[in-house]
């Protein structure tokens, strides 16, 4: 209850922030965009994890407010990274089922791209396997909304949920975002690769961009690309950073 008062404190005195996760072509290297991950300074616990209170902010509802404000934040930032000649990078963000079963969500992320003046296709909206199944004809009916507006969707985590296969297609996702547990261990554990390998070639054949997530070492980078992975995120380019250092980032890399 503490938490919950102090979270909605926090997101009027502006204490919550964003940070960004490059994510990276696997074929020549070029930064395409990047993940949009919440973070909030607590003034006296220090920085609690978005795995702690997100939870607490969907069932209080104040996921609503927040969410609005990170897509905002997100957008607002991609524009300062036009305007600081960056390329056109794409934007990804995390919705929390509450937000995808709000039958407004689409209106108010219409609203905030217009007033961006940003192409719908720069902003890509990520949803988690197991957010997808909780309600899969509510997520059929949001992800239509969705694709009116023209803004992708990927599927986050993938693997770790429980989708199955005929829903996967009716999705109709851009991308899949391979799970971070498949590729840590991928030089050890023949499993992984057989997993990555088959979802790898499960979206060749529905037309849909795979990522890798938490890519750590040059030998998982190097076994990705030879098996047709077509983008990575992970600490082995960087851990999020905070906008200005993202663009320092990018910039050091051209
Ligand atoms: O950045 P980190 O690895 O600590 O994120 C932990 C979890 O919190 C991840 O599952 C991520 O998807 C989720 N998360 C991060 N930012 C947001 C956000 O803005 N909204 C929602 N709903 N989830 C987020
Ligand atoms: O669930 P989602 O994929 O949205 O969240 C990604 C989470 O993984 C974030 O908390 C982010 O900080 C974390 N992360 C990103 N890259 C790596 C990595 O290379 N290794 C590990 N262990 N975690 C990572
Ligand atoms: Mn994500
Ligand atoms: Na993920």
């Amino acid at each position: 209850l503490r938490l919950q008062t102090d979270l909605r404190l926090a997101l009027e005195r502006g204490q919550l922030a964003l940070v960004y996760q490059p994510q990276v072509r696997l074929g020549d290297g070029a930064l395409l965009g990047v993940e949009a991950l919440l973070r909030w300074q607590h003034s006296e616990l220090g920085p609690i994890s978005p795995a702690e209170f997100i939870p607490l902010a969907e069932t209080s509802g104040l996921i609503l407010p927040i969410g609005e404000w990170v897509l905002h934040q997100a957008l607002q930032q991609l524009q300062r990274w036009d305007a600081a000649g960056l390329g056109p990078l794409t934007m990804a963000v995390n919705l929390s089922a509450v937000q995808f079963r709000d039958s407004r969500l689409a209106e108010g992320i219409g609203k905030l791209l217009r007033v961006s003046g940003l192409a719908a296709h720069r902003l890509e909206i990520e949803l988690t396997e197991s957010c997808a199944m909780i309600n899969p004809q509510g997520t059929i009916a949001t992800m239509e909304s969705l694709r009116r507006l023209q803004v992708p969707i990927a599927i986050d985590d993938f693997g770790t949920g429980y989708s199955s296969l005929s829903y996967l297609k009716r999705f109709k996702v851009a991308k899949l975002k391979i799970d971070q547990s498949f590729v840590r261990d991928l030089h050890a554990d023949p499993d992984d690769r057989a997993i990555v390998r088959a979802v790898i070639g499960l979206a060749d054949h529905l037309g849909m961009r795979t990522v890798a997530e938490g890519v750590e070492t040059a030998e998982q980078l190097a076994w990705l690309r030879e098996h047709g992975c077509d983008q990575a995120q992970g600490y082995f380019f960087t851990r999020p950073l905070p906008a200005d250092a993202l663009q320092t980032w990018a910039q050091q890399r051209n």
